[in-house]
């Protein structure tokens, strides 16, 4: 399974084609909406989040309620497009008012993307560097969850850090690392914990009065996992790998951990690696477990069948609303970098969009060890793959 997206943040539309979906996948609007609506929520995000209401419109690839084995190619309107339609116009000339953005934000793609594509209006850049792109991602990674639902895949995010406001305790909640889906969805900032979340809160307002924005961090973590997904023998079937750059593809990611992460650097090998333990101590149905999941769940390049575990950084949002020192595109003489209207935190958007990418890497795997066309011959494969590890 892969996708591609298209779509500038004030164009018409976002689009994405997700390819290589097997037949058989339940799949509709209302489920890939719900994950749109997480991701739009937060506290932190701007003025475009109340004018946007995402929602997906299926064009190709599912019949009643299924899909049929072709591309999904899905589309989710921009509802701020019509207050752009003539500065974002697809035909014709510019109008004589046009503002052209000459002032890089740093820390966006403003300077380098117009250095790169020879521009002297940096919306030509910004206008996809946005992520408002996004969306389209996690529309595609909603197939993906779909697909991978079959097979028993669940995946869940939640914040562990705003600006200065951390969840106490790092290394306890990421060996806990599955907490109440209920605690992280109704929290304003997906965090798990009331009084934290209370305090990122807060921390977010402040930052919004002194024209800062944060960053921050988050757990992504994958229950339902079966061994050996991924693979050890070339380096792109290493599944680390893949999700890392998954993960890191999306916009203003800095960093990616595994389980213990950074800290196994740190501790003598007996203290890092995770003891193998009879599965039938644990009433299991067979497979070996782990006595603990300090490799947050891989092994080798592979899925050990513990939880998956990410651990990401975030950094702050660049548009400040007390802008850094900049130069002019054109002139070079030194000026304040552009002002646009931002969010002040997306870390919680940024974790619902990780969950996706996460989804893709993960389906794609799946399909890898058992197969791409029809839903029906992959449970075949992965029942069977279970009854001989089991054994
Ligand atoms: C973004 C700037 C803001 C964000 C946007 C990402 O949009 P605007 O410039 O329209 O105010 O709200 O995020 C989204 C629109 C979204 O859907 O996540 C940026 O510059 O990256």
């Amino acid at each position: 399974m892969r996708y591609q997206s298209a779509g500038e943040s004030h164009g018409p539309a976002q689009v994405t084609i997700v390819s290589e979906v097997p037949a058989g996948v339940i799949l509709n609007a209302t489920s890939i909406d719900a994950d749109l609506a997480r991701r739009q929520s937060g506290h932190g995000r701007g003025g475009r989040m109340a004018i946007e209401r995402d929602s997906a419109e299926i064009l190709s690839g599912v019949r009643f309620g299924k899909t049929i084995g072709s591309p999904v190619a899905i589309m989710i309107a921009n509802r701020d497009w019509p207050n752009w339609s003539d500065r974002m116009a697809q035909e014709g000339k510019p109008p004589h008012d046009l503002v052209r953005e000459q002032s890089p934000r740093p820390g966006h793609a403003d300077l380098v993307g117009a250095m790169k594509i020879g521009t002297q209006d940096c919306r030509d850049v910004l206008e996809r560097a946005s992520a408002r792109e996004t969306a389209a991602r996690v529309a595609a990674g909603a197939v993906a969850r779909a697909f991978l639902s079959h097979l028993g895949v669940e995946i869940g995010s939640y914040v562990t850090r705003i600006g200065a406001v951390v969840l106490p305790d790092q290394a306890i909640a990421r060996k806990k690392a599955v907490f109440s889906a209920t605690k992280i969805e109704v929290s304003p900032v997906r965090c798990p914990d009331e009084e934290v979340s209370q305090q990122m809160v807060e921390a977010i307002d402040e930052a919004r009065a002194a024209g800062e924005s944060l960053g921050g961090w988050f757990n992504v973590s994958v229950t339902g996992l079966v061994p050996g997904i991924g693979g050890y023998a070339q380096a792109e079937d290493r599944l680390t790998g893949a999700l890392a750059g998954a993960v890191c593809s999306i916009p203003a990611i800095k960093g990616v951990q595994f389980g213990l992460g950074f800290e196994a650097g740190s501790l003598p090998g007996s203290q890092v690696h995770d003891a193998i333990i009879n599965p039938g101590a644990l009433g299991g149905r067979g497979i070996p477990r782990r006595a603990g999941n300090n490799a947050g769940g891989l092994e080798g390049g592979m899925t050990t069948g513990e939880t998956l575990l990410i651990s990401a950084v975030m950094k702050p949002i660049p548009t400040l609303t007390q802008p850094l020192q900049t130069i002019d595109l054109i002139s070079r003489q030194v000026t304040e970098a552009s002002k646009e209207r931002s969010d002040v935190c997306a870390v919680p958007a940024a974790a619902v969009v990780a969950e996706a990418e996460v989804a893709l890497v993960l389906a794609d795997a799946y399909q890898r060890k058992f197969g791409y066309d029809t839903i029906a011959d992959i449970l075949k494969a992965f029942e069977a793959y279970i009854e001989r590890i089991s054994r």
